[in-house]
């Protein structure tokens, strides 16, 4: 590319910061600035871990089982969207529903006893129904899985069930998806059980009396799958279950366990005024740091860690904040986070409205707070929103998924941002065809200009970027100029390209990601 060219690249990049920072100071939020100049260096000597092809991930209730046309070939809209989040993610099928889900073997099986807590319903989180899943349904789902070329993860109920029931189901599952199953998970967040609000156990049960009845039911899955292969703990939060759990089935299970596995909600509940936008973006290093204890551990013991479960506000999420262009920058960037610690992926749970709200016991609180903002639709977290009747349709949270997905198969590099005060974060991936730079700037009000030092040479550079017309914004979010149109059509708009040698320079405006693909290439 000749120089004019490279100079009316940076120019248009310009001119996108200005457009950015109008349409947010036009909603009367921010005044102008000039642009921060900082720099980011990277280092491709200093390689890390590989990002898994199969980083990318979703995570849905089990109960959407029980209606066995969700998950099915015959949902091609559907599949069109997993396959525009990865040609090859992780389906984790688990969440508080699964403690309410019962495998329908055949016209003999009836459904266990369904332990329906005492106390005010209004103060139980748990499912108040239970939900048969059909071999059919498994039937559909090893086809839908097929059809998308993804793995699954299958989260087996603990908490009202018994082990003769989860083997059976296990091996029906483990027949019927074949090489696709990646391994069982026993339990949903078996940490809190013994909770007020659950109640799945008594208040004195703890770690040791899980272990021992995680291993009767994962014994009972063996005998009937000799090959079962297992994930977990599946904890909520921070728990030291994880790596209490991480060590002693390691020890009891040998290389069956192949996964050390929890869940992280960045915020909630949702009724909680506090939850808002600016506390999503923050900056918080410790997300970061537990995740590299959790992935070394893991690594050490010979397996992957990955974060099964998860979104920006647990309870169903808030909307304006959940399902608005600030979810977007949050996934990608905490997606990055979880990847430069080791993380081999992470699934981000959503899915249909009325499983999530029975998986809360029939409570979704961010419709008290979407009454004011917009009509309530359900599952305000959700990347992929909609169903079977009304289609589906990407939300803001879908594009941060796409845009950490272009380091899936990549090697993380040391980059090094000096952003002085501004809240913004960078990371760098070494692939086969040169360098990615994901950079994001989560501050409201500072934009920034960055200056990007590489350590080899390389020919072009392609920028995308992660857009919307303010982060609070429900719609109109573009990746690489366009939106995901229905039908998960989505294609690169105008290319920004530009000359990189061993650098170039990158308009970073408040509120907004950038991915750059370095290539070595002339092409
Ligand atoms: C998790 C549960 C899941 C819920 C989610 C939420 O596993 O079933 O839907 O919380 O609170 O703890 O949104």
């Amino acid at each position: 590319m000749n120089r004019r060219r490279f100079l009316f690249n940076l120019a248009s990049s310009a001119i996108g910061a200005i457009a950015a920072r109008q349409s947010f100071a036009q909603g009367g939020l921010l005044p102008t600035t000039q642009p921060v100049e900082e720099e980011l260096v990277i280092d491709e000597n200093a390689a890390s871990h590989l990002i898994p092809a199969n980083f990318n991930g979703l995570s849905y209730e089990l109960a959407q089982l029980s209606d066995p046309d969700f998950f099915s070939v015959s949902n091609k809209e559907l599949i069109a969207y997993f396959r525009l989040l990865s040609p090859s993610g992780v389906l984790r099928l688990g969440g508080n529903s699964s403690e309410s889900c019962w495998f329908m073997a055949d016209g003999a099986t009836t459904a266990p006893a369904m332990k329906v807590p005492g106390g005010p319903v209004a103060q139980n989180w748990m499912p108040h129904r239970q939900f048969a899943v059909l071999p059919v349904a498994i039937d559909h789902l090893a086809e839908f899985l097929g059809a998308c070329g993804w793995g699954l993860i299958y989260g087996l109920n603990l908490g009202n069930s018994s082990p003769e029931r989860a083997a059976r189901e296990a091996e029906y599952v483990a027949k019927a998806v074949g090489d696709r199953l990646l391994y069982f998970q026993i339990g949903n967040e078996p940490n809190y059980y013994h909770e007020a609000n659950n109640r799945t156990r008594p208040a004195s049960w703890g770690f040791d009396d899980y272990l021992r009845e995680w291993r009767e039911f994962a014994e009972a899955v063996i005998e009937r799958v000799p090959g079962a292969r297992f994930g977990g703990p599946d904890v909520a939060g921070y728990s030291p279950w994880v790596d209490q759990f991480a060590v002693s089935a390691r020890k009891k299970m040998g290389s069956r366990l192949v996964a050390v596995t929890s869940h992280y909600y960045a915020e909630g509940p949702p009724d909680d005024p506090r939850v808002n936008i600016s506390r999503l973006l923050r900056n918080d290093p410790k997300i970061g740091e537990r995740a590299k204890v959790i992935a070394d551990l893991a690594a050490g013991l010979g397996m992957e860690s990955r974060m099964t479960e998860g979104n920006s506000c647990y309870r169903g999420g808030k909307p304006g904040m959940s399902d608005a262009f600030a979810s977007a920058l949050w996934a990608g960037d905490y997606m990055l986070t979880l990847a430069e610690a080791g993380y081999g992926g992470v699934n981000f749970h959503g899915g249909g409205a009325s499983y999530l709200r029975a998986s809360l016991g029939g409570h979704m609180p961010g419709d008290l707070v979407a009454q004011k903002v917009t009509p309530a639709k359900g599952a305000y977290y959700t990347p992929i929103a909609g169903d079977l009747a009304d289609g589906f349709h990407a939300q803001p949270i879908f594009y941060g998924m796409m845009f950490a997905n272009q380091f899936a198969g990549g090697r993380m590099v040391n980059a090094t941002l000096q952003a002085g005060d501004v809240n913004a974060t960078a990371y760098a991936a070494k692939t086969q065809d040169g360098l990615r730079i994901a950079m994001f700037n989560k501050s409201e009000d500072r934009d920034l200009r960055i200056r990007i030092k590489t350590g080899a040479s390389y020919v072009r550079a392609t920028v995308w970027r992660l857009c919307g017309s303010g982060l609070d914004a429900t719609s109109g979010v573009t990746l690489g100029g366009s939106e995901v149109q229905s039908r998960a059509r989505w294609s690169e708009g105008r290319p920004e390209t530009v000359e990189f040698n061993k650098g170039m320079v990158a308009e970073l405006p408040r509120g907004s990601g950038v991915v750059v693909f370095v290539s070595s290439d002339n092409i």
